[in-house]
């Protein structure tokens, strides 16, 4: 530890901290803005400068090491005024629109203007007029509204290993762009939104489709049904201020009723679909010697970094469509023969924690009908959005279950949200299905948590199954770049696009730096999965009722004829 002070109080700090962190520690908040801890420490937007007794200049306090006997002031005159002319600055040719803007009162340079009660801004700006890119499906872009801190750069870099956005520079007009000033839409980004995550402001984020939910939920010849994602449930809440890791499952449940969707289903149980299918995949080419490791297939975001980066593993993909996806297939099919509905009148929309899933409701591979299998994919942002306008006292609703037929899913089906998750619920249902018995102990531990590449070895009958799961894009690339080389070598790999899995996905609430640099909210989300999948009273895909009569009446068997027709698709290169 070394001694020092901070505003005249006498601190013993850890030593190597910085000294935000240790002002932090001693509840005494320094203003940041482009700081956002193992993302983005590059001291680059002057926000957080402190004095330091004895340095020639103001210091940014987020890459400043402690040292034994500083003496750090965060708030005299000089730090004062100089953070303040920066945010002047800033704000000067900022697109103030806050009326309208999405991120507004979860803005962190509005809030920022706020605690530091800026009255006035004594600069005049030159307004910058960039168009908007808004021409992926996934992501908008607005450069007038970014605030140049980097953050989406090494996100998209650093952690994603994507690199398709970068700083371009041009005197006062730099911005953050694509090479050549291409649209998104162009380059290869994989719609994974995590830019969106750590974007402070509104110049990233997702593809409004709200206004086409609204008006399928307002046309009468229409069906009108929803589901939700596993991870939706356990980060819905924090988008009514609720604490982060609260499980509002009964609560979203009821408002997507109010908002008068016919039928409210979860997603959960397409995944166990997903199972029952995925794992006959597995054991087949285990036993025929089909292309190992299996690679998942249910991360949209990760099948387009695979496609640009990856070609050679496309066969390796799981022929499985995505659960959503899957369950749109089975509702414009199945259900739609079982509940006599013209399935062209079935409208399915989907509420997913992911931006990727934008795009991928539109690719020509998923439509087991001639019709897309999902119609529309709203964020857990905008299900929020939908909520609010429509004067939902969310907090305050009875919890409400998932409607019949679709209704139960399994303690299986909800760990999806989390990484390990897919890879766990395959486990519990192919150990069981080979050994003809059922376990007690179905917690496969090795593969949780949000260390980036997880393995397991796990006895499965008389075979030695070996697992890989990676999340997070720069985590699958070292993963698959080892395999490549040979270095490693496994029957079957889990690979989630975003880091930790989807209760981490770019269209989840989003939290500012001033929370989401000290608490892990993929740690926190987790804890509410698993608290889920405890609570549920089935906890294997294939003991599910739903899916064992969807298999008695329609499908026959995993893997068989019509459920490749309707449930599996194909990536080619
Ligand atoms: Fe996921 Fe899914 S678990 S991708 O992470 O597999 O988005 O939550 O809905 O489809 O079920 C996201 C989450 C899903 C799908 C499921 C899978
Ligand atoms: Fe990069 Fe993902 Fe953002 Fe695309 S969506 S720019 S891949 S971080």
């Amino acid at each position: 530890t070394v001694n020092i002070t901070i505003d005249g109080k006498k601190l013993q700090v850890e030593q190597g901290i910085t000294i935000l962190e240790a002002a932090r520690q001693a509840n005494i908040k320094i203003p940041t803005l482009c700081f956002l801890k193992d993302i983005n420490e590059i001291g680059a937007c002057r926000m957080c400068l402190v004095e330091i007794k004895g340095a020639r200049a103001l210091q940014a306090s987020c890459v400043y090491p402690v040292a034994e006997g500083l003496e750090i002031y965060t708030q005299s005159p000089d730090v004062r005024e100089a953070r303040k002319v920066t945010l002047e600055l800033i704000l000067s040719n900022h697109d103030k629109k806050c009326l309208t803007c999405v991120r507004s009162k979860n803005c962190e340079l509005q809030n920022l203007a706020e605690e530091l009660n800026i009255k006035d801004i004594r600069f005049e700006g030159a307004s910058i007029d960039l168009p908007l890119d808004d021409f992926s499906p996934s992501i908008v872009r607005d450069p007038n509204k970014c605030v140049l801190c980097k953050r989406c750069v090494s996100m998209c870099k650093n952690i994603q290993t994507v690199s398709v956005i970068s700083a371009a520079e041009r005197g006062f007009k730099s911005t953050i762009s694509c090479a050549f000033d291409r649209s998104l839409e162009e380059v290869p980004c994989t719609m994974c939104g995590q830019c969106i995550s750590v974007c402070p402001v509104g110049a990233l984020r997702e593809k409004d489709d709200t206004d086409k939910v609204w008006s399928a939920l307002a046309d009468k010849e229409l069906h009108v049904v929803v589901q939700t994602a596993p991870a939706v449930r356990v980060a819905l809440g924090e988008e009514f201020g609720l604490p982060i890791g609260t499980r509002v499952t009964g609560k979203m449940a009821a408002a997507l009723n109010h908002l008068g969707f016919a039928k409210v289903f979860d997603t959960d149980t397409a995944a166990d679909l997903t199972i029952m299918e995925e794992g006959t995949e597995l054991l087949n080419r285990i036993k025929n010697g089909g292309k190992l490791p299996v690679i998942t297939s249910c991360s949209p975001g990760w099948i387009k970094f695979c496609e640009h980066n990856y070609p050679e593993f496309l066969e390796n993909l799981s022929s499985c469509k995505s659960p959503h996806e899957m369950f749109g297939a089975v509702l414009k099919t199945y259900y739609a023969e079982k509940m006599g509905i013209d399935p062209k009148k079935i409208f399915v929309v989907s509420v997913m924690p992911c931006t990727a899933k934008k795009f991928e409701a539109q690719r020509p591979e998923l439509s087991a009908t001639g019709l897309p299998d999902v119609d529309v994919v709203i964020t857990t942002r905008e299900l929020a959005r939908m909520i609010k306008e429509a004067g939902i006292d969310f907090n305050n609703l009875e919890d409400m279950d998932f409607d019949d037929p679709m209704g139960n899913a399994t303690g299986a089906g909800v760990i999806f949200g989390a990484t390990g998750g897919v890879m766990e619920a395959a486990l519990r249902t192919v150990s069981e299905i080979v050994a003809g018995k059922s376990f007690e102990d179905i917690e496969y531990t090795a593969v949780r948590g949000i260390e980036g590449i997880k393995e397991a070895t796990v006895a499965i009958g008389d075979m030695k199954v070996k697992a890989a799961v990676a999340n997070g894009l720069g985590n699958a690339r070292k993963l698959l770049d080892s395999i490549k080389a040979g270095e490693a070598a496994y029957d079957f790999v889990e690979i989630m696009a975003c880091p930790g899995g989807c209760v981490n996905g770019g269209g989840q609430p989003i939290q500012p730096s001033s929370v989401r640099s000290w608490t892990d909210l993929r740690t926190e989300r987790a804890k509410a999965i698993y608290e889920e999948d405890v609570s549920l009273p089935i906890r294997k895909s294939h003991e599910n009722p739903v899916i064992k009569e969807m298999y008695d009446k329609y499908f026959g068997e995993p893997g068989s004829h019509k459920a490749h027709e309707i449930l599996h698709t194909h990536y080619a290169a």
